[in-house]
């Protein structure tokens, strides 16, 4: 039989905006425009192979890396999708070195949004999962069109974050402070629905995703804990998409951990557009994240690029990794 009770993200939003009387319904607006934009890029990414999209599109971003084609072509989508609507007053991408206006011949509206346009975009001639992770933060700023200090916000003034995964099938996972969701793309319908409704992350899971190579560069307390947890018999699983690993370990439990090491004396994952977006959903979902020191959602911005340890995914990990890195308390080394 056909199930005709499906719940779509268009209708999951208008329930979620009717809980607010007081809502304008410009949020709302700004999802419709989110899930449009993934929609586009999931085309592409689906065709990528076939469409000679792949490979460097011969320049590198501002972080001093290459850039596909592809990340431009997400970039673009994404910035398109939203700005000529009316409720975006500024925006930020990982691929723009300055803040992205929106052109005066648009309106404005009181949201700030921040994006990782296509994240783990080096994977892409490979066929693993990569994606875009974004991050709504409320308009701040005096002047009427946006300022920085709408972009420069700790991750707990957050109102809504998330990611879409584009991979065996293309889901938006997303928070507005009230559990996370998930929503699978039905592509014969072209509408994301509801699938995973409320996730939680599993309490502790022996799973750990991390790039051992960078082991003999970490800081000593750093390898003394993935020491520990050798001993306890974690298993490893890692790709280097983070949206791919971390929705893995949404889904299953697990410690993902990008340290700072001596070549990254910062880390490597941006607190604005990586961190701290994952960390609210993940927090939502009943994990944490941490910088080793405090939640990521503390963390104070001061640039938009800024760099961050990241240690991220099912709490009793998450909580132990941070008491030993902080040097509160030394880690179990029981098999248990
Ligand atoms: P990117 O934003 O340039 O794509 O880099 C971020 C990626 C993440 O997806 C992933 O977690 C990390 O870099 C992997 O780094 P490494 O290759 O050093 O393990
Ligand atoms: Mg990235």
């Amino acid at each position: 039989m056909v199930d005709t009770q499906i719940v779509s993200l268009d209708r999951f939003i208008i329930e979620q905006e009717r809980l607010y009387p007081e809502a304008t319904g410009r949020f709302s607006n700004i999802m419709y425009d989110i899930a449009l934009a993934a929609k586009i890029v999931q085309r592409e990414v689906g065709r990528a192979g076939i469409a000679e999209i792949l490979g460097r599109a011969g320049r590198t971003n501002i972080q001093g890396e290459d850039v596909t084609k592809l990340d431009v072509f997400a970039n673009n989508a994404f910035i398109h999708a939203i700005e000529h609507a009316g409720n975006i007053c500024i925006m930020a991408s990982e691929e723009n070195e300055d803040c992205i206006e929106i052109p005066e011949e648009y309106p404005v509206g009181n949201y700030a949004l921040l994006m990782d346009p296509l994240d783990g975009s080096s994977n892409i001639d490979a066929n693993v999962s990569i994606g875009t992770i974004f991050s709504i933060h409320k308009k701040i700023s005096a002047g009427e069109r946006g300022a920085i200090e709408d972009c420069l916000q700790p991750g707990n003034r957050q109102v809504a974050a998330g990611y879409i995964i584009y991979g065996s099938s293309t889901m938006l996972v997303y928070t507005t402070g009230s559990g996370v969701h998930g929503f699978t793309l039905d592509p014969s319908i072209g509408e994301f629905i509801l699938s995973h409704a409320n996730i939680r992350i599993p309490e502790r899971a022996k799973v750990l995703s991390m790039n051992e190579s960078n082991y003999p560069k970490w800081p000593k307390d750093v390898r003394s804990y993935a020491d520990s947890l050798r001993k306890r018999s974690y298993t490893s699983r890692y790709i280097g998409s983070l949206v791919a690993d971390f929705h893995r370990n949404l889904l299953y439990g697990g410690l993902f951990m990008y340290p700072p090491d001596s070549r990254k004396p910062e880390g490597k994952l941006r607190l604005l557009y990586e961190a701290a977006p994952l960390a609210f959903v993940v927090e939502q979902a009943g994990g944490y994240a941490t910088n080793g020191h405090i939640s990521i959602l503390d963390i104070e911005p001061t640039e938009l690029h800024q760099r961050v340890p990241l240690y991220i995914g099912s709490p009793f990990e998450t909580r132990e990794a941070e008491a030993w890195i902080s040097g509160r308390k030394q880690p179990s080394t029981s098999a248990e």
